[in-house]
Formats: C-alpha cells, structure tokens, sequence
C-alpha cells in the first residue's frame, strides 16, 4: 500500500506558483463576494495560503470521483468562507465551472453562501453554524479509523478541517475536540485561521483562551505557525502533524482580508464586500493584472497535473480493492453493501422478533431491537450520551483510543458534540448511525440534528423519557415542547411508538430510510402491547350495507392510513401487524351499528393505552369509537365524518388545528411518581373521558 502521508511534489517553478495560486485564490473569492454584493471576503483572503498549501501538498483526492471512498476528507468549519472553498474545488478540476464562480450566492447556484452538502461536487459538509464543521471532521476522522479497523486494506485516509475563532469558541468544539484527543484520532489535523478579529471585532473582547495550551490538554498535538503567508512553514507543519500519532491542531496565524490596504486586519474585511475601489487597490498591490475570475495559466496546468496524481491514487485503490474482492468476495460485497446504505435479508423478521406479550417500555422494546440488529447489520454503530443503560442503547463494548473494532461509542456527557460527530461519521459513508439521551436533552443537540435534516442524513436519535411520565425527576426532566418541536423540523421523521411492535416498525422505518434522520420517542414507563399489533391471525370485520343516514361498514373498516399495510385486501383485517408501508396503525376498531357519529380518538406512544381505556368507556356510552395509533402523525388524516380527539402527553399546539378536541400538556410539570403528575395534569381515564363527554355534549 502506498504512504498516504506521501508530499506532492510541485511541477512547475514553486514559489512563483504558489504566490501565483494563493491569489487566485484570494481574487478569485473576491471577486465572488463582489460579484454577488454578499459575502465573506476576509477569511478567503487570510486562510488562502494554508488552504494551497494543503489541497497542493497533502489532500488526497480525485476530482474526477468526489465520493471515492478512500479520499482525504476536508471540512472547511468556517463555512463563511465558501468562496475559499468553491475557488479551491474550480481549481482542482471539480464540477464547478468558472460560470457557477460568478453566480456565488444566487438563487440555484452551485456555489451557495454557505458550502451545503449535495448542491456542490466535493463539498463535505454543509457548515456554516460555527463549530460544526470541527465536530463533523471528528466523526469522519473517527469514522475512517473505524472502517480502517473492519477494511484496513482499503482505508487509509486523513481528515483536515479549517476553522475559525467562531468555531473555536462555539461551545461543540470543545465536546467534539475533547472526544477526538481521547479516542486518538491521529488522522484528523485541524488548521486555525488565527486572524484574532471576528464580525463584531477583536477576539479578545471576548475570548483570551490559549488555544493551544487548550488542545495540548485535550492530548493533541499543537503547533504554532506564527506567519500564515508561509508555506514552507505551513507546509512543514502538516507533515509533521501526520507523522503525530495524536489529533493535530495547527494555529496558523493570519491576518483577515489580507492585502486590502484600509480594512486589513480589521473586522471590515469580514462579511462585506470589498467595493470597486478597494479590491482594485488589493490586485495592484499584489502586482494582479487579470481581468476578474481569471486563473492564471501556470496554476491551471499546476492544478491539473496535481489532480492528475490524485487519479492515479485512486486507480491504485481500484487496483487494491479489486485484488480484495477477489481474496474476500463476501467482505467486499459488505463494503459496497454498507457504502450504497442498502439494508442485508432478514431485517424486518429479526425485528419483528423482538415483539412478545408482556408490558414494556418502549425503550426497552428499542433496546431489543438493537439487539436484534447487531448480528445482523454489522455497519449499525452508535452510542449515548452516557446514557446507554437508561435509554436502551447499550451495544457491546465501546471504541478507544486503541481499539476502533467494537460497534459502541460513549460520547461521554456531550449531546450537541455527539450529534455533529454522528453527523460526520454518516457523512464519511459505510455505517449507519444512532446516537441516544433523554428527549428533554433533545434541545442540546437540535443544531446537529438540524443538521442532519438538511443534508439529509439518516441519523437514528433515540430520545427516551418522552413525556411528563418520567416523574420524579421533575420537570427539568420532563419533556413537554419537545416532541412537537422536533415535528417541525423539515425532513424529520419522528417516530412515537406504543409497544414493542410499532417499536420494532419504528426500527425498520428509520433504517430503511436512507435520505433523512429519524428521532425515536420512547417511553421510560412500562407499556402494555396491543393485541392488534400482533402477527397471528386475526378476525375480519365483515362488511355491512351502507345504513341510509350512517357510516356504512366502508367507512368504518380502517382507511388504508389507519391499517396495519395499507393494501386494500388487508383493509378490514383487525389487528394485522404493522409495516413499514404504513406508520399510522389502528389498533381498535369501531363498534358496527351503532347510530352515534364515530369518536376517533387519536393518540401516540404511552397515550394509546389511556386512550384504548377511553374507548371502552365512551363505547358503553354509545358511541362508535376508533382508536388510531399514529406512530408518525405526518401520515395521519382526520376522518372528516368523525369527532376526532387527540390525546398526546405533551404541546397541543399544533395537534389543536388536526383534530376537534386535543388533549395535552401546555404547562411544565412537576416532581412526583410518574403515574401522580399524569394524572395531575389529566391523563387518567376519568379526566379525559370527561373530558370528551363535555366536548361531544358542547357539540351536539
Ligand atoms: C453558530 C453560529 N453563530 C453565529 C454565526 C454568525 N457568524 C458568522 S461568522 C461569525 C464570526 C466568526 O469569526 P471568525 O471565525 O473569526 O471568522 P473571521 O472573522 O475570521 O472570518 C459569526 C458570529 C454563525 N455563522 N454560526
């Protein structure tokens, strides 16, 4: 296998063409931010060097493939510079014609104001909310000693990141940086752009942290390259940082909006524009006599030559993976498996397994699940925020710093830190990932997950404790906003089971999705397991003939949203087990005959118990009653003809414009047993029958 640590050498005169390429770098971005009236100019135009000396000397990548799975990865943290990046991918020969240089942060470029995932060949990562790009490098970093540990033939790559004094001081770095020094990930080497000024102005108005004093502590290895427009010295740094067997963290000391005369060095060089005048004044300065959006000649064919040497990297992997396939047929096959995000046979029976008669948390349920996956879905890595136990995600023992074979990782107490890394490591490609705390702590990691909505990233949150119901620890503990809060985020699927069956569906939803993350909702208490989500046989409801001023049994019979598989000859089949075709199940169905307008009584998760209790009652009142189980409410309608109550531990906001009566929790809870606060805030049969007699008495 050839050294990846291998230094290019430069084809044509160096040092004129490295002072040739930083400032094509440096016009080439301001120009854009010119060009666009928008931007970031500054940042561009102090990091240019260092990010030439990387992408000339030591990025491993073939533009010709930007998904070749043995690239170096590079993560440009500070995704306000995008100009930087898209003028460093133009060069390197990525599908980013000069044409998408001028249209920078126009509406269905491909060059949009922050670098996003998916809309830019060889972008990495959308980053732009400080401090994420690091945390993402450190799950792809971890993610390549992963797979080296499952492939070492076919991995040997390194992760470079380059941030800013925003990253630095965002909160995520810390969580993320402290991981990566105790796991040891060697391969990951995190440039500064030390330049001191941030958009309001000096950093140490805020920020006097000795950064480097601060990863040395962290155990990485730190280096301070004190003039940021020297790439010998930049240059020497990087190798030396791959030759640590530590994460590298290098402080390369810059000056922002480097060579523009009057704002230099000045936070007036940060976000705006240069103008005519100005920029002007920068290229006559650095002797640039080319009209805007020229690259010189000399850098082309440099560049050109450079990512011809990195085509030959990638034909020798191709030669490499090649020979492995033909020695290791059945682990190849796994590679390409895991990599293409394809599931193996099997998965759905092994989850449905999981299904049994006794009461539950849901939690516990998902923890079956994982169970259940491990054998057979070797790629499922994750891990918790210290709370595996808690939250049903124990998997097996955890990586270390010397050890990246095993499937679990403790993230240690660092929600948002192991959001972004899990981030990172389904970015990196050949695993799929989970990552668990309790749902109250979900707002510590919403940034990522955000995240991982938009760069649509099949990232698993399994958020426990899900409601009130947790009980004594209080409200602190309690989550009540959370679950609609994570239902407004675009792309989201959330998942709120009631027992081990929808748990198990819930399972196989979220793994079968591969272009968007899925969030769990999972209870801490014991939940029954409704007779209707079992598998066996299960009595038909036969059709009657349409009464002249009622329901007719069509309408009675669930509506393929409600049914267990949604195919019309399983539509009166009461009590089919769920499928991943459909995430809303009924779980009771409506008496026949009766001459009451149908109550349909929607509930989720711990709720469909209370709510099939209801049921009982409100039918020996008289009333037709559905239950209807919604696992995920976005594949959940109304029925027009019925009165249709919801009955969710948690906001009614936006449960109060579906149905006519939502019953929930609009206030924070308190501290007791968790069956005392239910019932304090209304969640006992009597209290929500009550309820609903008074609405359905109200509207008559
Ligand atoms: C989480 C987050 N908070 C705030 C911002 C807005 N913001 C963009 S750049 C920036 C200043 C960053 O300073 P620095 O990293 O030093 O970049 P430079 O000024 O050197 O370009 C801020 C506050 C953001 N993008 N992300």
């Amino acid at each position: 296998m050839p050294e990846s640590t291998v230094h290019r050498p430069l084809v044509v005169s160096a040092v004129d063409t490295d002072r040739l390429a930083v400032d094509t770098l440096r016009f080439l971005a301001a120009d854009m931010v010119e060009a666009a009236n928008s931007g970031h100019p500054g940042m561009p135009m102090g990091a240019a060097p260092m990010a030439w000396t990387l992408w000339s000397r030591h990025l491993r990548h073939d533009p010709a493939d930007p998904g070749w799975a043995d690239r170096d990865r590079f993560v440009l943290s500070a995704g306000h510079g995008s100009a930087l990046l898209y003028g460093l991918l133009h060069l390197f020969g990525y599908d980013l014609p000069i044409a998408e240089l001028r249209r920078f942060r126009q509406l269905g470029s491909r060059t949009p104001g922050h670098p996003e995932y998916g809309e830019t060949p060889g972008v990495e990562c959308t980053t732009g909310p400080l401090g994420q790009g690091l945390a993402m490098a450190v799950g792809m970093a971890l993610a390549e000693r992963m797979t080296h540990a499952r492939y070492p033939e076919l991995t040997d790559h390194r992760t470079y990141a380059i941030v800013g004094d925003g990253c630095l001081m965002e909160g995520v770095s810390h969580e993320a940086a402290s991981l990566a020094g105790q796991l040891r990930l060697g391969r990951l080497i995190v440039l500064w752009d030390d330049n001191a000024i941030t958009i309001d102005g000096a950093v140490d108005r805020a920020c006097g942290d000795d950064q480097l004093a601060r990863f040395a502590a962290y155990g990485w290895h730190t280096e301070a390259v004190p003039d940021g427009t020297d790439i010998a010295a930049i240059d020497a740094a990087l190798t030396r940082a791959k030759d640590d067997p530590r994460p590298s963290f290098l402080a390369v000391r810059t000056v922002i909006g480097h060579g523009a005369p009057d704002v230099a060095g000045t936070a007036k060089a940060h976000g705006s524009p240069l103008g005519a005048d100005q920029l002007a004044r920068a290229k006559e300065l650095a002797g640039w006599t080319f009209p805007p959006f020229t690259v010189p000649e000399q850098v082309a064919a440099t560049c050109a030559v450079l990512a011809g040497l990195g085509a030959e990297d990638r034909a020798d992997w191709l030669g490499r993976f090649t020979e492995f396939a033909a020695a290791a047929p059945r682990r190849a096959d796994e590679f390409a498996r895991a990599g293409a995000r394809t599931l193996p046979d099997g998965l759905a029976d092994a989850l449905s397994g999981i299904v049994g008669d006794a009461p539950r948390a849901t939690r516990q349920s998902s923890q079956a699940c994982l169970d259940a996956l491990r054998p057979i879905l070797p790629e499922l890595v994750g891990g918790s925020a210290d709370l595996a136990g808690s939250t049903g995600t124990a998997f097996g023992p955890v990586v270390r710093g010397d050890d990246y074979a095993p499937t679990a990782i403790a993230f240690g107490i660092r929600e948002f830190g192991m959001a972004a890394v899990l981030n990172g490591i389904s970015l990196h490609g050949g695993f799929r990932v989970f990552g668990s705390t309790f749902l109250v702590f979900a707002d510590y990691l919403r940034p990522a997950l955000r995240l991982s909505a938009l760069m649509g990233q099949p990232v698993i949150y399994v958020l426990t404790h899900d409601s009130i119901a947790v009980g004594e620890d209080g409200p602190t503990h309690q989550p009540v906003e959370h679950l609609e809060s994570l239902r407004v985020i675009p792309g989201l699927q959330v998942l709120r089971p009631a027992d081990d069956a929808e748990t198990a569906l819930a399972w196989e939803l979220a793994l079968t999705r591969t272009d968007g993350p899925t969030a769990l909702i999972l209870s801490r208490q014991s939940l029954p397991q409704h007779d209707t989500h079992r598998r066996a046989p299960q009595p038909t409801v036969t059709p009657r003939p349409a009464a002249a001023d009622g329901p007719g049994a069509e309408d009675l019979v669930p509506a393929p949203r409600v049914t267990a598989t949604g195919k019309p000859s399983d539509a009166a089949v009461v009590g089919s087990p769920p499928t991943a075709d459909d995430g809303a199940v009924a779980v009771a169905e409506p008496l026949i005959g009766e001459e009451h307008r149908t109550v349909e009584l929607v509930a989720t998760g711990s709720e469909v118990a209370l709510a099939a209790a209801v049921a009982e009652k409100l039918r020996a009142d008289g009333h037709l009653v559905r239950v209807v189980s919604v696992l995920d409410r976005t594949r959940y309608s109304p029925d027009p003809s019925a009165c249709t109550v919801s009955i969710e531990a948690g906001t009614t906001t936006a449960w109060a414009g579906v149905v006519d009566l939502a019953i929930g929790i609009d206030e924070f809870g308190h501290s007791g047993p968790g069956a005392e606060v239910m019932a304090h805030h209304g969640f006992t049969v009597s209290s929500v029958l009550a309820r609903i007699r008074d609405h359905l008495g109200s509207a008559r």
